[in-house]
């Protein structure tokens, strides 16, 4: 649905708030605090081929600065957007090994956040889109102490809030908090983010299908015959599915959450748990993806469910329109049959 007049994020944060009776401005607060920091990365993002043409001497800037990388830049903004504000008791970071505690100085709160600050690496000095992802828990841990690893090990069940920045075309921030996922889009001109996708729905069954197909050989077969099967089969209009791959995980998903599709980042003989990072890519996804009424799971069971071990686990993804990922799953159950059948014949022979 196309919305109509201007509604900043705040003031739609704001409303949305106000229509839970125990909402406490809190959480409104903190969404603004990311949507501020989101602004402040993209500004960087912009201007990052204008490096050279300033004034770029080493690794200074024209201020004899220290010039950060844009991945370090983005994670740095966000520390300082977000430590600040009471709201957290703990953060974790793609860009940092360990739990981040909130420095002794700032209040403690009761939420929990996990990011990843810039995502795309290969893209980012290549002008391709990019973007920041971010997940929110509330803690597990007691009130007023210092948060843990347990606060930010909870299945992706447990967010209260899950969202992304895109760097594209132009910025764009979407968010959900579990009910329904809303897109707003930065105007450049007076830097604030407007609602422009309100209520986003995927399709149930797409036509795109996005992967790096460059892994081929180390694929499982069922997997490969999926691929195959969507590059024979008719769509409505007759045509076979397309191949759209960016390389940026929120480029390619974004994309499929407007049109429908599939993006998968599967398991394969090289990575045996695939690439993406549950706590900080997948289960965020897989959220969004889900509240517009999609579907995400590593194959076999739904994403949100898997139990995380540790801060930097991966995962394969499956993650899209509802018909399209069911169809993989049906594909890799069946090649998981096939093989059962196989060994119990060799066992009985
Ligand atoms: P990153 O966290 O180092 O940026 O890696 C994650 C990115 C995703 O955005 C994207 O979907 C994937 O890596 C692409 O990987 P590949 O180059 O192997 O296709
Ligand atoms: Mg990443």
């Amino acid at each position: 649905m196309k919305p109509t007049g201007y509604m900043t994020i705040q003031r739609h944060i704001l409303e949305g708030e106000s229509q839970h009776p125990e909402a406490t401005g809190e959480f409104s607060s903190l969404l603004t605090d990311l949507a501020l920091a989101a602004k402040i990365i993209s500004l960087e993002v912009n201007k990052a081929g204008l490096v050279d043409i300033l004034g770029l001497t080493g690794n200074k800037n024209v201020h004899g600065e220290k010039v950060k990388k844009l991945d370090m830049f983005a994670h740095e903004t966000l520390l300082k957007s977000m430590e600040y504000g009471g709201h957290f008791c703990v953060m974790a970071s793609e860009e940092e090994q360990d739990i981040i505690h909130i420095p002794e100085q700032h209040q403690i709160g009761k939420y929990v956040l996990l990011f990843d600050p810039l995502d795309g690496s290969s893209n980012i000095d290549v002008n391709v889109s990019i973007g920041t992802i971010f997940s929110i828990y509330k803690r597990v841990s007691p009130d007023g102490q210092p948060g843990t690893l347990e606060d930010c090990l909870q299945k992706g069940t447990e967010q209260v809030a899950a969202g992304y920045v895109l760097y594209g075309s132009s910025t764009m921030m979407v968010y959900t908090t579990g009910e329904d996922v809303y897109g707003f889009t930065l105007d450049p001109a007076f830097g604030e983010f407007l609602l422009s996708h309100e209520k986003i729905q995927i399709p149930k069954k797409g036509n795109i299908y996005s992967l790096n197909e460059g892994n081929y050989k180390y694929w499982r077969p069922g997997l490969k015959r999926y691929i195959k099967y969507l590059q024979d089969v008719e769509d409505l209009n007759g045509q076979p599915y397309s191949a759209r791959y960016i390389g940026s995980l929120v480029a390619d998903i974004h994309r499929n959450l407007m049109y429908g599709g599939i993006f998968i980042y599967p398991a394969d003989k090289r990575r045996p748990t695939g690439k993406l990072r549950l706590m900080y890519e997948c289960n965020p996804m897989a959220m969004i993806v889900e509240a517009a009424g999609g579907r995400a799971s590593d194959g076999m069971n739904r994403i949100l469910e898997i139990q995380p071990e540790s801060l930097h686990q991966s995962e394969p993804l499956y993650i899209g329109s509802e018909h399209d990922v069911t169809l993989v799953e049906k594909f890799l159950r069946e090649e998981e049959e096939l093989i059962r059948f196989t060994e119990e014949a060799k066992s009985q022979s």
